[in-house]
């Protein structure tokens, strides 16, 4: 499908293939949205500056919404978009019809996963292969940990997105710290030692 152009509209991030992707235009077409999408093709794998420069992890499907902000992850994307439209409601709104569509959703969701891992690993024919897209997840992360300690939001509540970041950079400290993720980024790390030190985190700590 070649790009589209269209004044005004919700700029989508995609590739052809995505089943991630095609999740959010099918659901776009089912809110009566999708007229308002632009549609940009982007192959996330050569990190192309402009999906990168408004979500660091260069993955698709990425929206920008009409004022400018960004979402990601399908899931996101597509409650936001259900946000938009009262013509039909993508999922439940509460209860426990919504914690069991969810549940479904994530089943649906892993096949993706499963497939999409399967065929990223079947693109690796040598060991070079592997160290390249491992080298790839490292930059990413590098990319990630910047754009939260130029983040005007850090400090804040414990809200899921903060608990988030810090079990994610735990996990960095307890996997791969040679990483040094602290390196060049005080005021990320001085927000972690605090983080670290609350309930929720000190009696989570990763093990083996
Ligand atoms: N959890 C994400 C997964 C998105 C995803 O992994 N998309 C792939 C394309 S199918 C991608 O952008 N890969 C680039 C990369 O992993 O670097 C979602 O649901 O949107």
């Amino acid at each position: 499908m070649a790009p589209t152009s269209r004044e005004g509209c919700m700029k989508l991030f995609m590739v052809g293939a995505s089943p991630y992707a095609r999740k959010v235009r099918a659901a776009a077409i089912q809110l009566g949205l999708d007229a308002q999408l632009e549609l940009i093709i982007a192959n996330p794998h050569h990190r192309p500056p402009e999906l990168v420069a408004v979500n660091p992890l260069s993955k698709v499907p990425t929206l920008v919404d009409d004022q400018g902000n960004p979402h990601t992850d399908s899931l996101a994307i597509c409650e936001y978009l259900d946000s938009l439209s009262d013509r039909f409601a993508l999922l439940p709104s509460a209860g426990a019809e919504r914690h069991r569509a969810l549940f479904r959703h994530a089943l649906a969701h892993g096949i993706m996963d499963c497939a999409v891992i399967r065929r990223v690993e079947s693109l690796k024919s040598q060991e070079a292969d592997r160290d390249s897209w491992m080298e790839r997840q490292k930059q990413t992360t590098i990319r990630i940990t910047d754009w939260f300690e130029a983040d005007n939001d850090l400090e804040g509540p414990p809200t899921l997105d903060r608990l988030t970041l810090a079990a994610a950079l735990g996990f960095l400290d307890f996997r791969f710290p040679d990483d040094a993720w602290r390196t060049g980024r005080p005021r990320l790390t001085a927000w972690y030692e605090e983080i670290a030190k609350t309930p929720p985190l000190a009696e989570t700590q990763p093990y083996d």
